[in-house]
């Protein structure tokens, strides 16, 4: 695939006038946060206060420690009130695929409903538009890169910290260049990044060498049960009990997908997963270009991108229904 960036000029436009007329602007990543997630927020964050805001980054859930080397991850404001939102004259959202990915609305629905405007910048298929400007590529490789290309509009020059930490997220939404949205556009960006100085090392060891010895051993399961049921999906599934045993979280798992998904006998992989909070998650993944996950995924009520996507279903993975639905 070589896909390059385009935005909406008009977006565009609208983005910079919002953020001209803004002096306390709220940066939220989605729940369950990632690298680009994290990676998107502190680099605006960056950005902004070049520009003499203030700024706040938070998200719904906690930042995971392996994210926080970069420039303000370990800086995120966690439990937000209306009253305290009310502070802000301008909400950014990053990498939030579809408004329910803010969460903080599930207790705070005044969060979307504009009264504070929103810019809302992201890469997902799944995208409902739901800011007053809405900076969107809906087949980008991250969100780090549609910033990349928004820096550019609005003219502000990348510095060390929010290369590294746009690089962490274009480092992770490709799968350390792996996926197929590895484009020559991707990898011409990296190396303006790296150009300025961005730590590739230190994203590496962050994002690839963290494995310990338990999580090796969760992948091992993981690997273990792989099966190819009659429909050609190759299924694998850890269970709370795993976890608990070997006591990791279901983040632990984040990465094994990519070792799921390197058979080309499948149409697409799945990797049902217990979150330790009474639902199933559920994260696809496809070699192929004539599967589209982001629609399976929405079945379920959840979504992303052709290649790549996820859903949670309330639930457990009994032996009765793992049989029912032919994963098997
Ligand atoms: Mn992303």
């Amino acid at each position: 695939m070589n896909h390059r960036i385009q935005l909406d000029i008009d977006e565009l436009k609208k983005a910079r006038d919002l953020i001209a007329q803004s002096s306390r602007v709220l940066i939220i990543s989605h729940r369950n946060p990632d690298a680009d997630s994290i990676g998107a927020n502190s680099s605006v964050r960056i950005a902004l206060e070049s520009m003499d805001k203030t700024v706040s980054s938070a998200c719904a859930d906690p930042v995971p420690e392996n994210l926080q080397f970069m420039k303000y991850g370990d800086q995120f404001l966690q439990d937000l009130t209306w009253q305290r939102i009310q502070e802000y004259d301008l909400i950014i959202t990053v990498d939030c695929g579809a408004h329910y990915l803010v969460k903080y609305h599930e207790t705070i629905p005044q969060i979307l409903s504009k009264e504070i405007p929103i810019i809302n910048i992201d890469h997902h298929a799944s995208n409902d538009l739901f800011g007053n400007a809405n900076i969107l590529d809906r087949e980008g490789a991250s969100t780090t890169l549609v910033l990349y290309f928004f820096f550019k509009f609005l003219g502000v020059e990348v510095n060390t910290d929010m290369a590294t930490s746009m690089l962490a997220g274009l480092y992770f939404d490709t799968g350390s260049f792996k996926h197929s949205n590895t484009s020559s556009e991707v990898l011409a960006v990296t190396s303006h990044l790296m150009h300025k100085g961005a730590d590739y090392k230190l994203i590496v060891n962050h994002l690839f060498k963290t494995t310990s010895i338990n999580r090796l051993k969760l992948w091992g399961r993981a690997l273990s049960r792989a099966r190819l049921n009659d429909k050609d999906v190759l299924v694998s599934n850890i269970t709370e009990e795993d976890l608990k045993e070997l006591e990791l979280e279901p983040n632990d798992l984040s990465g094994v997908i990519d070792y799921l998904n390197s058979t080309p006998d499948s149409k697409f992989c799945i990797l049902l997963t217990e979150d330790m909070k009474g639902n199933i998650k559920g994260s696809c993944r496809t070699l192929r270009d004539d599967v589209d996950l982001s629609k399976i995924a929405g079945v379920f009520g959840g979504g992303g991108h052709r290649k790549a996507a996820g859903f949670t279903i309330p639930g457990h993975l009994e032996e009765e229904v793992v049989k029912k639905i032919k994963i098997k």
